[in-house]
């Protein structure tokens, strides 16, 4: 263990008793966000959330995390000073396809009642020193742990899917690297991370596109929905002529119905009528 101050077994114990409502929360919080996954999923067929993963932190990075902040581990209320200055004992990570994805999770969190909004960092308006990207959302949540209620801080990230392959990445190399990165791998870091959110962005521009395509091909369908009513009314009316003038005009001599079968109906109807001109 690579503490300053080696903790005592019952300040181990203590740290490990510490941790169980946190990971309470991290539990019924991965339900809760699945459940706002798999719901949009049952009502639009797609979901903002791709995926959910959570931890809580162990009792050997709580103590690192701890006397990075200051705390000195052992003292008079340690353990209450830990949980006033470790925010990320327990940590929820949600990705999503686009950024404008974890837009719409942010509103939907901010809309919850099942916890309280501390606060939100938005390293994506404001992306930190190393290239890092998210958006970070901590909330307190009540737990109801044997006879007792304790609300807990959780962090909850929200990420792109580059922005978590760049972060998990990067992570890695710190790691390894014992947090000494040679400056000129922080600056590959730096200008991978700006291309992971070009990329994104260009993927957000795709989405709309995409939306784009789709809502003129519906109002394409459903013009021709009403030019078929129209043609429909004047068959029914037996002005034949004007029917087959106007089938013609708007969809020819077409004889692919694709799946439309008002489309082929009216031309059955229409028949013989529709090859002779007026
Ligand atoms: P782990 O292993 O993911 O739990 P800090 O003093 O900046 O270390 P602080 O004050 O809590 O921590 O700030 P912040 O910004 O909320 O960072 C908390 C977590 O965000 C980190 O937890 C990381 O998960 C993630 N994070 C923040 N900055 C970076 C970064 O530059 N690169 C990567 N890959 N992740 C980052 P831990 O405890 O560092 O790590």
């Amino acid at each position: 263990m690579s503490t300053i101050h080696k903790p005592s077994k019952s300040d181990l114990e203590r740290l490990s008793r510490l941790r169980a409502p946190y990971q309470q929360a991290i539990d019924e919080m991965k339900v809760k966000l699945k459940g706002i996954k798999y719901g949009c999923l049952h009502q639009d067929n797609y979901s903002p959330i791709e995926f959910v993963v959570g931890r809580v932190k162990t009792t050997d990075s709580i103590l690192k995390k701890a006397e990075k902040k200051g705390v000195q581990i052992g003292a008079k209320n340690w353990i209450e000073e830990i949980e006033q200055h470790v925010y990320d004992i327990a940590g929820l990570r949600v990705v999503t396809r686009y950024i404008e994805d974890i837009r719409e999770v942010q509103e939907m969190l901010s809309q919850r009642e099942d916890f309280v909004i501390e606060e939100i960092t938005d390293y994506i308006a404001d992306p930190k020193e190393s290239g890092y990207r998210s958006v970070h959302m901590l909330v307190r949540y009540p737990t109801y742990h044997g006879a007792t209620k304790k609300e807990v801080l959780c962090e909850i990230q929200l990420r792109t899917l580059a922005m978590n392959f760049w972060a998990t990445n990067e992570h890695e190399l710190r790691y390894k690297y014992a947090e000494n990165l040679p400056a000129e791998m922080k600056d590959a870091l730096r200008t991978a991370a700006d291309t992971a959110y070009e990329l994104d962005m260009q993927m957000d521009q795709f989405r709309r596109d995409i939306r784009t395509a789709r809502e003129v091909v519906q109002e394409f369908a459903i013009a021709n929905e009403d030019k078929l009513e129209e043609i429909f009314s004047l068959y029914v009316k037996k002005d034949f002529d004007k029917a087959a003038e106007m089938y013609r005009h708007y969809f020819g001599s077409e004889h692919d119905f694709g799946d439309n079968p008002k489309l082929k109906m009216i031309n059955d109807l229409l028949g013989t009528r529709l090859s002779k001109k007026n």
